[in-house]
């Protein structure tokens, strides 16, 4: 064993509701703001695939549960469905029945659940009283977060908040790619800033809830941005991206406060959000025990060339272009970046500049389209998906060498899911999902996962 890791780490896979569960319209789980989307433009998505069935966890957890057994998961990431769980505000108590059985069929089979409150997916009738603009909706979000605590407090020890709280913002309210589709800045901050704040007191509430060792944290998808070169305007344009695109919820969630350089360029552009008296408190009191990395590419950017047009309505993208590194290497079936030191880049600086903050490797995974092409005697044949696991593990290897606080990899995802626009034309699973049968096929990868689990290395 040439990369052994240290005896108590995590190794898993993880999911979210939306994409795995399918049952969208059943036992009484209401609409959220992909069913809705879907309903109302189904040729937005990919396929024209929407959320409805999905990967059919919610009927085939139990057979599920036992796959990630027999290739030695020790954890498991799962998201709860606010729609489904808390229809309209009350309990819905085949949703609770559901999501006990789950915890239970994973602490049965000694898989540990990391469960995360919130994927994207906001009850529809409440995007409609606002969604994140509305600080109404952030109390009903802690209201769902303390009924989550309260319900499956006693079994579950591992809770995050939000899975990439910056990606609603981008979606929904900058760039065009979520529901409610908006372009504009001013909400997109005041979105940002209601998330952090329901972010806080739903940590709040937890602390008050439970106090048998269990943590809680934010799962963030951190980019790490590199500058074209070293010269001053490449530099800035570098911090800018880092500011707007990890720190603006790495600072607050793990240090309490929002970088000062931040919101200095907010104000300059007149958008800070509208904040109530206490919050600042509220920020610093309720600082994350732990926190969940996305790692899937890095940003490379340089400074601008033309000046941006003073008219335009704001983006962040006005302080820098994106740059695309002469050499880099490509995930060529699907066209991300892969850069595997970036993972020990984040762990580093998790490191150095945030306390050493407890942290585990949330989601990394490498998405492919047509997989079926590597099908050889009934198995997808996936060396490129174990190359890709292993380059990154060794640079987290590096990391604990160093003493970084990482604690576990979860890969994305457990099986092949349904993913936002795309629906299932990026596969990622350590298993393939027949769409037609619903079956699951291991593939390479997943005969590879349960030796390094076993040996906690390879
Ligand atoms: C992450 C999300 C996941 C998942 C993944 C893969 O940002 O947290 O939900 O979808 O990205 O992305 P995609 O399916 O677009 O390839």
């Amino acid at each position: 064993i040439n990369f052994q890791f240290p005896e108590d780490f995590w190794w898993g896979s993880a999911t979210s509701a939306t994409q795995i569960e399918g049952a969208a319209k059943e036992d009484g789980k209401a609409k959220n703001i992909w069913d809705h989307w879907y309903e109302k433009e189904p040729n937005r998505f990919f396929d024209e695939i929407g959320p409805d069935t999905t990967s059919n966890f919610y009927h085939t957890y139990k057979e599920d549960i036992k796959l990630m057994k027999e290739i030695g998961h020790n954890t498991f990431r799962l998201s709860i469905s606010w729609s489904r769980f808390m229809p309209y505000g009350e309990v819905n108590q085949k949703a609770a029945d559901f999501y006990n059985h789950v915890i239970d069929e994973l602490i049965a089979q000694d898989i540990e659940p990391f469960v995360n409150l919130f994927h994207f997916d906001m009850p529809f009738d409440l995007q409609q009283q606002g969604g994140w603009e509305s600080r109404e909706v952030v109390e009903k979000y802690v209201d769902y977060a303390k009924t989550c605590f309260q319900l499956f407090g006693d079994r579950v020890t591992k809770w995050f908040t939000f899975n990439e709280p910056i990606v609603p913002v981008e979606g929904g309210y900058l760039y065009d790619f979520h529901y409610p589709n908006i372009v504009d800045a001013k909400k997109a901050t005041q979105v940002a800033y209601h998330t952090m704040i329901a972010h806080a007191k739903a940590v709040e509430a937890f602390r008050t809830y439970n106090d048998n060792g269990s943590k809680i944290g934010i799962i963030l998808n951190l980019t790490p941005s590199y500058p074209r070169s070293n010269n001053p305007a490449d530099l800035r344009a570098s911090r800018i991206a880092d500011l707007f695109f990890n720190r603006s919820f790495l600072d607050p969630a793990v240090l309490g406060e929002y970088p000062s350089e931040l919101i200095e360029i907010l104000n300059e552009h007149g958008l800070l959000p509208n904040t109530e008296v206490g919050d600042k408190e509220l920020l610093r009191e309720n600082k994350v025990d732990i926190l969940g990395v996305n790692y899937y590419q890095p940003r490379r950017v340089k400074a601008k060339e033309y000046l941006p047009n003073p008219y335009a309505p704001f983006m962040p993208d006005m302080y820098f272009d994106s740059y695309e590194m002469p050499g880099r290497k490509m995930n060529k079936y699907r066209g991300w970046e892969i850069y595997e030191k970036g993972i020990y880049d984040i762990l580093k600086n998790l490191k150095d500049n945030y306390g050493n903050i407890e942290s585990f490797i949330s989601e990394n995974g490498m998405g492919v389209q047509n997989e079926e092409r590597f099908l050889r005697n009934r198995e997808i044949q996936d060396d490129y998906r174990i190359e890709f696991i292993k380059e990154h593990l060794k640079w987290v290897h590096q990391a604990i060498q160093e003493n970084c606080n990482v604690k576990g990899y979860h890969l994305w995802a457990f099986m092949d899911n349904w993913s936002w626009m795309n629906a299932y034309k990026n596969r990622y699973g350590f298993f393939a999902v027949d769409l037609k049968t619903m079956k699951r096929t291991p593939k390479k990868s997943a005969h590879w996962i349960k030796h390094v689990a076993e040996n906690n290395g390879f």
